[in-house]
């Protein structure tokens, strides 16, 4: 199963699926939309990095000129799926090599006929090629025009972010040259265009729009070819982004062989990522499409980037990166593909300069991350947004202000990166330091209960953001334990390992021997109660919140926050997503099956799994593969996969929930499989799905491939 089809075309759905159809290759994402166009449609091609201001959410990915257009007239008619009849339709993505095909077959207004197939890929060979092909087979003799272009003018829902610098005819390609209007970026598109192994004789020189044409004699039954290149380049990638632009074409031969080329580089990161479930089309089908998005949005040739909550499919969150990276996508990247881990982790490392000045901005010492990050590493969650079903009254987003597990994430994260793939020089470089400095934060963020003698976090926002401004959130109060207990052991190992590097570091982050008593005390009497029966409270208070029977709701269709208002829900148990069943994942070794099992229980039924947050499915299966709930596992596995196929939550249209895709290959992996590592190697204590009759998956420990290949004996 390799891949997504989709046989009508329901323009009702036309934003789910651009986002379904999104074409890339870790440099820049294409949302699926038609190259013609159609009214309604959220054209967007969104280059990593490329973030320019925007008003309320600071700063934004900027959409980029569009590479898309193609305009074909048959005996002067303009092909659009808004006029004329649709006879058939077939629109495919072949996840085995980013290769998304639409066959059409059309009839004009005034009954021309044709059979149109488009063909488009982002090249994974060469990040700066973007390839296009149209083949029209007419039904008339008459003539067939093909109108192919760039277009500067694109905006992010009403925001222009484009200025032009200058348009030109460069060694028979049409270039573009365009700049941020804020942040400066340069960006150049080159393009060059072919039919029937001819470039096209005419070039329209229109502003901001350069175009090539061509007229040629239509036969009835006789395909006639159009080939697009487009060369991409920024000032991001070095001084002359034309001159990179016009190189990539350079390469170029034929569209056979440039796909030829693409198979082939897609073949190498399958080879690496590939999961195949046998007896499960559904979810092999899932599995795929959740890697190839992954992979899509992966940096492979930059560290100054992350990953957006929405990858680069879509304009949701505005290519703002949140712990969906660390949390969900990055475990896929340390286990397949550590090279990619590393440049998302660099991403990090190279914003702790940032993240100092927020903790110190805030009043405290160390390195604090923001919830939210675009390309500076400032705080750019937005403060106030539009009421989801008022949007004359305005809501205040406190989570870049309250939520600061997310410090604790990045340093779980480098920890797991290290762990996994022994890379000890990246580790004394880079990863520990962010450790240390996560912790110093931690510790000076904890404040000092005289009546209770602990310390405490107050004012927090927990995984589950239901519920904001709350004391002592146990994932937070834990993870900043954790993130504390690792910082002491790893200066302990690099004293041992890398003493030079220890003292470098104890000197720059001044981490005198006061400073790492405090740690110990705040280790020691950190506030984390656990119940007689092993349950444990999310949060102080979260008990005495109203119960509801989130069972009794049904059937819904919205979230329990729209059905209960903002503060009604806060007033609630109901939880958005796992928040004590996150912690007892990512701690698994540190509580009992005991614990485990009496909080599954008691938190399952009060969370929002299907209309809450979609990164919750996921890591609900996981806690109840380890709880031997297997077909209870595989029911959150299901609605985790549906999520973007199915449009389950109706937002899939603001692009791809990357942090689901995520889990949906950590819970196949470490829930389903049971995949765990430590220090001495690698198990896996399988519990497959019924219905499953084989696993196998591949995977990087301490650099060297290993295969797991499990058959269900069930
Ligand atoms: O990071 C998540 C958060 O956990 C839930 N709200 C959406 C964010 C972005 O996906």
């Amino acid at each position: 199963m390799w891949t997504i089809t989709e046989t009508t075309f329901d323009p009702a759905h036309q934003n789910h699926r651009e986002t379904i159809f999104t074409t890339g290759n870790g440099y820049l994402s294409t949302r699926g939309a038609f190259e013609e166009g159609y009214p309604g449609e959220q054209r967007a091609t969104f280059v990593h990095g490329v973030f320019d201001d925007a008003p309320i959410v600071f700063t934004e990915l900027a959409n980029a000129p569009d590479w898309l257009p193609v305009q074909v007239l048959l005996d002067g008619e303009r092909f659009n799926l808004a006029d004329g009849r649709l006879e058939a339709y077939e629109r495919q993505l072949d996840l085995s090599c980013g290769l998304l095909t639409r066959r059409v077959r059309w009839s004009s207004p005034q009954g021309r006929r044709a059979e149109i197939v488009f063909e488009r890929f982002a090249s994974l060979a060469n990040p700066h090629l973007l390839a296009l092909r149209c083949v029209v087979t007419p039904d008339f003799d008459g003539s067939l025009s093909f109108q192919a272009g760039l277009n500067l003018f694109m905006d992010n829902e009403g925001l222009a972010h484009w200025r032009l610098v200058d348009q030109a005819l460069k060694n028979g390609a049409a270039l573009l040259r365009a700049r941020t209007r804020r942040t400066g970026i340069e960006l150049a598109l080159a393009m060059r265009c072919q039919a029937g192994g001819e470039d096209l004789p005419e070039f329209w020189d229109v502003r901001g729009c350069p175009t090539f044409a061509v007229t040629l004699p239509a036969r009835r039954g006789q395909p006639i070819e159009l080939v697009k290149w487009v060369g991409i380049a920024t000032s991001r990638d070095g001084a002359d982004a034309p001159g990179l632009a016009l190189a990539a074409l350079q390469e170029v031969d034929s569209f056979a062989s440039a796909l030829e080329r693409q198979r082939q580089a897609w073949a190498q990161e399958w080879a690496r990522c590939d999961v195949v479930v046998e007896g499960d089309e559904i979810a092999q089908q899932a599995l795929r499409f959740s890697l190839y998005h992954l992979l899509i949005a992966a940096p492979r040739q930059d560290d100054r980037v992350n990953i957006g909550a929405k990858s680069l499919s879509g304009f949701g969150y505005r290519g703002h990166s949140f712990w969906d990276t660390e949390t969900f996508m990055l475990p896929v990247f340390i286990f397949t593909s550590p090279h990619i881990a590393r440049n998302l982790l660099n991403y990090r490392y190279q914003r702790l300069a940032a993240a100092r000045a927020r903790a110190l901005a805030h009043g405290f010492e160390g390195a604090q991350f923001p919830w939210e990050s675009a390309d500076s590493g400032e705080e750019v969650t937005p403060t106030w947004v539009p009421h989801f079903s008022d949007p004359t009254r305005l809501v205040r987003i406190w989570t870049g202000d309250i939520e600061i597990h997310i410090s604790a994430d990045i340093a779980y994260a480098v920890h797991l990166y290290w762990k996994v793939t022994g890379d000890d020089d990246w580790f004394i470089e880079r990863g520990a330091e962010i450790i240390l400095d996560t912790a110093k934060f931690f510790a000076s963020r904890a404040e000092w209960n005289p009546e209770r003698q602990c310390y405490e976090y107050r004012d927090v926002i927990g995984p589950d953001e239901y519920h904001e401004h709350v004391d002592n959130n146990f994932f937070t109060n834990r993870m900043a334990q954790w993130n504390l207990q690792t910082a002491l052991s790893v200066l302990d190992w690099l004293h041992r390992h890398a003493p030079h590097q220890a003292s470098r570091l104890i000197e720059r982050l001044d981490l005198n021997a006061e400073r790492l008593e405090k740690w110990k005390d705040v280790i020691q009497r950190m506030f984390l109660p656990i119940g007689d029966d092993g349950l444990i409270e999310q949060f102080e208070g979260y008990f005495q919140r109203r119960d509801v029977n989130l069972a009794a709701l049904e059937p819904r269709s919205v979230s329990a926050q729209v059905l209960f208002g903002i503060e009604g829900c806060n007033e609630t148990q109901v939880l958005k997503q796992a928040d004590v069943l996150m912690l007892l994942y990512l701690l698994r070794s540190e509580y009992s099956d005991a614990i485990l099992r009496v909080n599954y229980d008691y938190y399952t039924p009060r969370t929002d799994l299907t209309y809450g947050s979609s990164l919750g499915p996921s890591i609900q299966a996981i806690a109840a593969c380890e709880t031997g709930k297997i077909e209870e596992a595989y029911q959150h596995f299901i609605q985790a996969a549906r999520a973007d196929l199915h449009d389950v939550r109706g937002n899939a249209g603001d692009g791809i929930h990357a942090a689901s895709a995520g889990g949906i290959w950590q819970a196949t992996v470490f829930g389903f499989a049971g995949l765990k590592v430590s220090d001495e190697g690698w198990t896996v204590s399988p519990r497959l799905p019924a219905h499953w009759k084989r696993l196998a998956f591949r995977f990087y420990y301490r650099g060297e491939p290993q295969c797991v290949d499990l058959r269900n004996e069930r």
